[in-house]
């Protein structure tokens, strides 16, 4: 949990919506990425045909050190894969021959954990395989996309902890073969930052950047079928939650079932856990969503939703 004292972190401005003191925002350009381009930016690889008529998608994710301004002022000695947090959303179909070369421009060992169906040797953890990737180092982690459903990758090097919560995951989604229906699709990752090192933490965001879809809220259209990608990355915190205001979606936990388990407007996820989300405004006008811990919400994980008739 926060300690508590990054309470100054956050204010509430004269329309009472939550926010940093005096409405400040970081910049996005300076940090190379922006929270609401991460939303509906699905890297979908290089893809080419074997002769047996198997598609062969490949990426290239390279670890790099970074500063990135987490909140007005605050610069966060990240660890990213691409430059960014999350990295970037890995997208496939189901049954595709997947090849992720992995470059290690970081000053510390890492490697690419992905979660998901393969061979011990590619499951990117230390002593296994290629086993960590040391500075300057590089390798090829090669395997099927299975199952389809939503999925995600991390570092696995020790101190795990450590190696996660300065910023080196993603969402990884294979796609099932009999495509899903038509979607406004968005994907938000949980996580937070530990800014003073003492292994709680002090801002809490999807997608990194505290309040930024409370600054500029995600416009989707009334009626429209929205589907969330949502993946608790969270470190520090036991669980973390995510609630939607005015509406109740339908939940599909990893994404690997077509019959939703439940029909609900709050969801509870550990770390590693993940879920689709699927429902239509019926209302035009802002609804909020966020964590249902409080203290979450406060320091930084709350956003608004911008339904337009
Ligand atoms: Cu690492």
């Amino acid at each position: 949990m926060g300690d508590g004292h990054a309470g100054h972190a956050a204010d509430t401005l004269h329309d009472g919506h939550a926010n940093f003191a005096g409405g400040a925002t970081v910049d996005h350009h300076a940090n190379g990425f922006d929270p609401h381009a991460l939303l509906r930016d699905f890297d979908w690889g290089r893809t080419r045909r074997l002769a047996s008529g198997r598609v062969v998608r490949e990426w290239e994710l390279y670890a790099v050190d970074k500063e990135i301004e987490v909140a007005p002022g605050i610069a966060f000695a990240a660890w990213t894969y691409n430059g960014r947090i999350p990295g970037p959303t890995l997208r496939c179909r189901e049954g595709e021959l997947l090849r992720i070369r992995f470059v290690n421009g970081s000053e510390h060992p890492h490697t690419i954990h992905f979660h998901g169906i393969h061979p011990a040797a590619m499951d990117g953890v230390p002593g296994l395989g290629a086993g960590q990737i040391e500075p300057g180092q590089e390798t090829v982690y090669e395997f099927d996309a299975l199952p389809a459903g939503l999925h995600l990758y991390h570092c696995h090097v020790r101190p795990l902890a450590e190696h996660i919560a300065k910023g080196l995951y993603g969402a990884f989604i294979v796609d099932p073969a009999d495509e899903r229906e038509e979607a406004d699709e968005l994907v938000l990752v949980m996580n937070g930052f530990d800014t003073n090192f003492d292994r709680a933490n002090e801002l809490y965001a999807v997608n990194t950047i505290p309040f930024a879809y409370m600054n500029e809220p995600i416009h989707v259209r009334r009626d429209d079928l929205v589907r969330v990608y949502l993946v608790n990355m969270l470190e520090y915190d036991l669980v973390n939650s995510f609630h939607l205001h005015g509406n109740l979606f339908h939940y599909f936990p990893t994404g690997t079932s077509r019959t939703a388990s439940e029909f609900t407007d709050t969801v509870m996820l550990c770390q590693g856990q993940r879920g689709i989300l699927e429902w239509r405004f019926a209302h035009p006008g802002r609804f909020m969503f966020h964590a249902h811990q409080s203290e979450f919400t406060e320091l930084g994980w709350q956003g608004f939703f911008e339904v337009s008739a």
